[in-house]
């Protein structure tokens, strides 16, 4: 509302101070979530920063993109970390000696001469890069970005939906926690909990000297996820080889995988491809989300375990960020809405969406990602909102969000009952995709 909007001066100031954060998080190639605590290119991140630079240079957002593609791999996965060779090698835990991505990932074609991880992150690049181009269509076709990025997107979605439907039923499955990029969420507790941890003193965490311990994920997860991890590269990254200890359907990655999808068919159009392929391969996820993972009781998607077969009980934000989907049903929409305005996840009452369930035994409100808001999950249900005419309760969240940013300096994320910033600052997402919102 009017009321709640900060004024003209400080829309400015704002935009000042995110455009600031940007560039001082920019490496020349690519743009790093944080400094200090993540001092490398972030697949998803990478994605939300081109949404909010298209605003401020078009051109910094294709590069952004086009820097995070050409680490594609050649079985078309795109790594959810490109290392930045320039940052020492202890800087960041698991670094690239850890990862090994040119020697272990030869064949599933890692790139030989730059340095990745081997798992992936939600893909938000296509709806990203379709953004990018309209914000300067002649620019983007003055580069030839779209028919540049085009192959690499179409093969990125082929991996996820051929080698990653691991369990043939039409959505693509996240094998490690850092995938669906909601790392320590409590829906993972269950599978994860079946995971031998890794040896204490295997290994030296790196993060806990950039942020307070009772923010970020335990020693315990990390074991585990450094378990997980060894596994995967010593399966050489080969998905149908690696006996998956975690192997998960998340609603959150595939409703971004589908929404990428329409992206896709909207780039095809525009470089003169055929866009039925990406309409049919959306309409026959959209289906496969609805009868895999809708809940119709609670209101919610939810995330299946593939190694039970079961549905994940737990109420998390990637199960309402859904409604980004174009074409869902009308009756799972309006579920999502009220879910959203209910007590589990109080939307207008606590500050922006928190990441699980306020009244469930596990939420913490401080710690990562078991019961703090997010500004790119908050951004992801604006736009759902928005795409399902909830105009009021859209542009209320969208203040909300644009006040957080500004009053908690770019927080990495907030305590949803207080509003208070916890884990780093001058983060990028944030910034990024409050510019976006300013717009
Ligand atoms: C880590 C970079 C990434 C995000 C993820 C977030 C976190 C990496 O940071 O994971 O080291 O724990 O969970 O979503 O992409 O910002």
């Amino acid at each position: 509302t009017a009321a709640a909007a900060p004024a003209g001066g400080r829309r400015a100031r704002l935009r000042r101070a995110a455009a600031q954060v940007l560039l001082t998080n920019w490496t020349g190639a690519a743009t790093v979530p944080s400094r200090a605590l993540y001092p490398h290119q972030w697949s998803w991140d990478s994605a939300f920063v081109a949404l909010g630079l298209r605003h401020i240079s078009p051109r910094r957002a294709q590069r952004e993109l086009e820097t995070l593609l050409g680490a594609q791999w050649g079985d078309g996965r795109v790594p959810h970390i490109v290392f930045n060779p320039a940052v020492p090698a202890g800087a960041y835990f698991p670094g690239p000696d850890f990862w090994r991505s040119a020697a272990a990932g030869r064949g599933a074609g890692a790139p030989p001469a730059v340095h990745t991880s081997g798992i992936v992150q939600p893909p938000v690049h296509a709806l990203a890069a379709w953004q990018v181009h309209l914000a300067d269509p002649a620019e983007s076709r003055r580069r030839g970005f779209l028919p540049r990025l085009y192959p690499r997107l179409a093969a990125w979605h082929r991996y996820l939906a051929g080698a990653r439907d691991l369990a043939g039923g039409g959505l693509a499955a996240v094998v490690h926690p850092w995938e669906p990029g909601l790392d320590n969420s409590p829906v993972w507790d269950a599978a994860l909990a079946r995971v031998e941890p890794a040896p204490p003193g295997s290994f030296t965490r790196t993060d806990l000297d950039h942020s307070p311990a009772a923010d970020r994920p335990t020693d315990l997860d990390y074991a585990r996820y450094v378990r997980l991890a060894t596994s995967y590269r010593d399966h050489a990254y080969d998905d149908a080889r690696t006996p998956h200890g975690f192997a998960v359907e998340d609603p959150c990655f595939n409703a971004l995988l589908i929404a990428s999808e329409h992206a896709l068919a909207s780039i095809a159009r525009a470089v003169g491809a055929d866009p039925g392929v990406h309409l049919r391969r959306a309409e026959a996820a959209t289906a496969a989300l609805v009868d895999r993972l809708w809940d119709p009781a609670g209101g919610v998607f939810l995330a299946r375990d593939l190694a039970t077969g079961a549905p994940i009980p737990g109420y998390s934000v990637s199960g309402l960020v859904p409604l980004i989907v174009p074409g869902l049903p009308a009756d799972v929409a309006a579920g999502l809405v009220r879910t959203l305005h209910g007590p589990r996840f109080g939307l207008g009452r606590v500050h922006l969406v928190p990441s699980y369930d306020l009244t469930a035994a596990q939420f913490d409100g401080n710690r990562y990602w078991r019961g703090p808001s997010w500004f790119n999950t908050a951004w992801l249900i604006h736009r759902g909102l928005v795409r399902h005419g909830e105009h009021e309760a859209a542009g209320r969240l969208r203040e909300q969000t644009l006040t957080a940013a500004h009053r908690s300096r770019f927080a990495e994320y907030l305590e949803p009952y207080t509003g208070d910033g916890r884990g780093i600052r001058n983060f990028s997402w944030t910034a990024a995709l409050a510019l976006d919102l300013l717009h």
